[in-house]
């Protein structure tokens, strides 16, 4: 795809300390981009405060007694982003057709401001023009009843309220269609779906006084200074507090590295920073399922050692090993005994709490080292240390993002975390849980109120009862089905509540011409993005309010809700004044596009919209114990903590036991072909100037990277290896269900440090290359961690 900005790269040392000076500058250079005017900085001091507005950029905790600023740099962003003063209004729709704008990158699209006036798509000039919303609603309505339920799909990206979403699913439904694909199913469905086979829990266990209380932390596969930049403090206060910090990533990133608090001027005037992580493992991308068996491995091998020691001092033999492969886990086992520790597992945690374990222990037991160590990246050594500082702690937390979820074996890393926590009971006591790090600020919350195609996660009866229809019970599309079903001219409308679908989906080339072929696209939406650029046959784009903008309804201004990643449920209400009088909520599009479509139902859509109080009564009446209590509770300090049962350790799994479930490979099977070319293995990042695909500016300073996205992380040895140089410019293209051939150009080469054999690049830029059938096999989420590809020197490279 061509674009209209022009990347001037300049590659940098990587800043390896995240936060500070860097972090600080840049949110006045922020508001300045965005041309928020002075008064717009205020608005930060109420950013993610009890009686303000919820961040509409992560979905970190929220603490009941915030600091002063309870905003990190990429928060800043979102909000500039949201409050700027820019617009893509008539005069910019007027100028431009959308065969002009499809030239256009990301980040020009959503730089031209907020969207102003609902548009439709006009064939005959290619201009989206200007419609009365009742005219919208009208046609829409009409267009979706022409259409089977089954051929229309309900996509969400996870920034709608809780308010919002319930409205929308119970649309969707009572239309008749289960489609309700969303973000999270490419970001921590594999967590959706393997937790509750673990543990029975659907989201992460973890709790913020987690961080107070534990005396280690695992930390996997997310980038914290980027994607969760508020977290930074609550793992400073951990490492002054002398917590261990064990780190797998393949990168060495900045933040897990060392960390300046922008927030404490003694940190500020020193430059003292604090280290984060005590142990940093660079995994290569897809090996943290050997490298967690590694761990496992030597914990269960150290308790196998010990129990024959402790045998062997009551037979009055020597306690040395029987075999010289064994001495590390005797001197393992030493240090426990040394500790006055009688084991290294749990054993009556396992006992009482969990099923599986003999399984899982004789596999890890099997595991060869050396083909661990190959497939992980990692030594032996290393393995080692990781078990042996987990065997000292009492209580440990895991914490993950999309490094594990997003792999072909997603599903069965987020059970291999599992494993390693059930090993020494570290789920569901003060200290030791699992924190699944969520993305969008409301992602988890809109699965808790029905954003899901899959109908057993929704109480159908109730929803049956409470508005007096049929539910459907078939299985719904998920995204990637949705993809599939574009492709093959089966689904033929979209509905899009906020997002970039084509923009964050696998296959993005082939799924453009598909999309074009849909008889209805609409997408309601803040900004200007490539999936409203290109279209249906008929299309609108309706804009809306954002979360921080004052939303009056009949009833006053209205506040609205969102579950954060570690499932606490908080009030927020919005404080800036709407980007134009022509918009419309989120809930009263909703409403106005329902109320058009549907014949059946009984549903007060009105008063609802006058009153969102009433949307939560609703949502309390449809799930009363989660939601108890919804409207008086929701501005409480630190919010409403939803019940999670397995941090009691109830376990609603189908045994009613938390499980060990036994990877069965190490690797997931990839058919690399017989091409000839060397194969590395691909993972895709965020950089530290967007938020998914947003682009707000080209760089990444915690990498080095200024001026362009266009590159490849590669480490030094492959460079060399594949005969190149840093700064050629290399074309990459798929090396798996080569059908097809994948193929993104020009894409510069940057030294980094990063295990060889892998490789890594920015999302949505790669994302051409991802073949759709590449993701997990149960929770079907993309593959965006791991993708053989081959790489060869470009036509435009300087060289040739
Ligand atoms: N500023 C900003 N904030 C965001 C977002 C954003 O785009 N920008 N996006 C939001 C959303 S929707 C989400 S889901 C989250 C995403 O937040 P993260 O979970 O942090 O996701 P990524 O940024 O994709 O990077 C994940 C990390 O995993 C590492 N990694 C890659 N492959 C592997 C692997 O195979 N194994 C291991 N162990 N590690 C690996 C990468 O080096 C990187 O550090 O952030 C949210 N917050
Ligand atoms: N290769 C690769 N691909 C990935 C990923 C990866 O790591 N690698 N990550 C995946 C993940 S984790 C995710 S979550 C998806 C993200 O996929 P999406 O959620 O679909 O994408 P976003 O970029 O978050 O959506 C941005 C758009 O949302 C709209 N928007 C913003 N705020 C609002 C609002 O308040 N209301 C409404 N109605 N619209 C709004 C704006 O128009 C903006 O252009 O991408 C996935 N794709
Ligand atoms: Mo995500």
């Amino acid at each position: 795809m061509s674009t209209k900005s022009k990347q001037s790269p300049t590659i940098g040392e990587n800043a390896r300390t995240a936060g500070g000076w860097g972090a600080a500058r840049s949110v006045g250079e922020i508001l300045l981009r965005e041309h928020v005017p002075r008064s717009g900085s205020s608005m930060l001091a109420h950013h993610n405060k009890p009686d303000g507005y919820m961040c509409v950029s992560c979905a970190w905790a929220k603490p009941a007694k915030p600091h002063a600023m309870e905003f990190c740099e990429e928060g800043a962003k979102a909000t500039a982003w949201e409050i700027t003063t820019r617009r893509a209004n008539r005069a910019f729709f007027a100028a431009h057709t959308l065969q002009e704008l499809e030239q256009w990158s990301d980040h020009d699209l959503e730089e031209q401001g907020r969207l102003t006036h609902p548009m439709r798509w006009n064939s005959a000039t290619d201009r989206y023009e200007p419609v009365s919303w009742d005219e919208a609603f009208d046609e829409i309505g009409r267009e979706l009843r022409a259409i089977s339920p089954q051929q229309v799909d309900f996509y969400t990206s996870g920034r709608a309220s809780l308010e919002t979403s319930y409205m929308y699913q119970l649309f969707a439904r009572i239309f008749g269609s289960n489609n309700l694909p969303d973000s999270s199913n490419m970001c921590h469905e594999s967590t959706s779906v393997g937790l509750p086979e673990s543990i029975g829990a659907t989201v992460g266990t973890a709790i913020l006084s987690d961080f107070q209380n534990c005396d280690c932390i695992f930390y996997l596969a997310q980038n914290v200074a980027t994607s969760s930049p508020r977290m930074l403090h609550d793992l400073q206060d951990a490492a002054d507090r002398g917590v261990k910090i064990v780190t797998f990533n393949p990168l060495r990133e900045a933040g897990l590295e060392r960390f300046i608090n922008p927030q404490m001027p003694s940190q500020m005037l020193t430059g003292r920073s604090t280290s984060i992580s005590s142990e940093y493992f660079q995994v290569k991308n897809g090996g943290d399922i050997a490298a967690l068996f590694g761990v496992c491995k030597a914990l269960i091998e150290a308790d196998d050692a010990l129990k024959a020691m402790g045998a062997s001092k009551v037979s009055g033999s020597d306690a040395a090993p029987d075999k010289p492969d064994n001495a590390a886990a005797v001197a393992f086992a030493a240090s426990i005994a040394a500790a006055d520790k009688k084991h290294v597992l749990d054993h009556d945690f396992i006992n009482t709490h969990t099923l599986g374990f003999e399984e899982f222990a004789e596999t890890a037991r099997r595991h060869d080292w050396a083909e661990l160590e190959r497939v992980s990246g990692l030594t032996r050594e290393q393995m080692i240390q990781a078990a042996r500082i987990y065997a000292h702690s009492e209580a440990v937390l895991m914490i993950y993002g999309m490094g594990l979820t997003q792999h072909v074996m997603g599903v069965q890393n987020v059970h291999m975390v599992a494993n390693l926590a059930l090993l020494r009971g570290n789920v569901g006591k003060p200290g030791a849980n699992i924190c699944a790090v969520r993305g969008h600020s409301n992602v988890q919350g809109q699965r808790t109120v029905g954003i899901t195609e899959k109908p057993a996660l929704v109480p159908l009866d109730k929803l049956s009862e409470l508005y007096q229809f049929d539910p459907p019970k078939w299985e719904g599309r998920s995204t990637v089905d949705t993809c599939k079903a574009i492709m093959q001219g089966e689904a033929r409308a979209f509905v899009g509540l906020g997002g970039n679908f084509l923009r964050a989906v696998p296959e993005t080339d082939a799924m453009e011409e598909a999309w074009r072929k849909l008889r209805l696209s609409v997408q309601i939406a803040t900004k200007l993005n490539r999936s409203h650029v290109i279209h249906g046959e008929i299309a609108y784009l309706l804009p809306c309010l954002g979360r921080l903008e004052i939303d009056e309804q009949a009833s006053g201004p209205q506040a609205v809700s969102i579950e954060s990643s570690v499932a606490h449920f908080h009030g927020s209400r919005g404080r800036a004044k709407p980007a134009s009088h022509e918009l419309l909520s989120e809930p009263a599009i909703i409403a106005g596009i329902a109320k058009a479509t549907l014949t059946r139902g009984q549903v007060p859509w009105d008063e609802w919209v006058g009153d969102y109080s009433k949307i939560r009564d609703a949502i309390e009446a449809t799930y009363p114990e989660t939601f108890r209590d919804f409207n008086k509770r929701m501005f409480q300090p630190g919010g409403i903590s939803r019940p999670v049962p397995a941090r009691e350790r109830k376990w609603t799994t189908a045994n009613q036991k938390a499980n060990f479930i036994t990877p069965q490979r190490l690797f997931p099977e990839l058919d690399i072909g017989s091409d000839a070319g060397e194969v590395l293995n691909l993972t895709t990042l965020r950089a530290n100037d967007q938020f998914n695909t947003t682009i707000y500016a080209y760089g990444d300073r915690y990498r080095g990277v200024k001026g362009t996205r266009q590159v490849v992380f590669m480490n030094e040895e492959d460079i060399l290896r594949l005969g190149l140089k840093e700064g050629d410019l290399v074309d990459l293209t798929t090396a798996i269900h080569v059908v097809k051939m994948r193929r993104v150009m020009n894409f510069k080469v940057v030294r980094h440090d990063i295990p060889a054999g892998c490789c890594a690049a920015y999302y949505p830029e790669a994302n051409p290359l991802f073949p759709l059938a590449h993701h997990d096999a149960k929770a079907k989420t993309p593959s965006y961690k791991l993708l053989p590809v081959r790489l060869s020197l470009s036509a435009q490279s300087s060289r040739s």
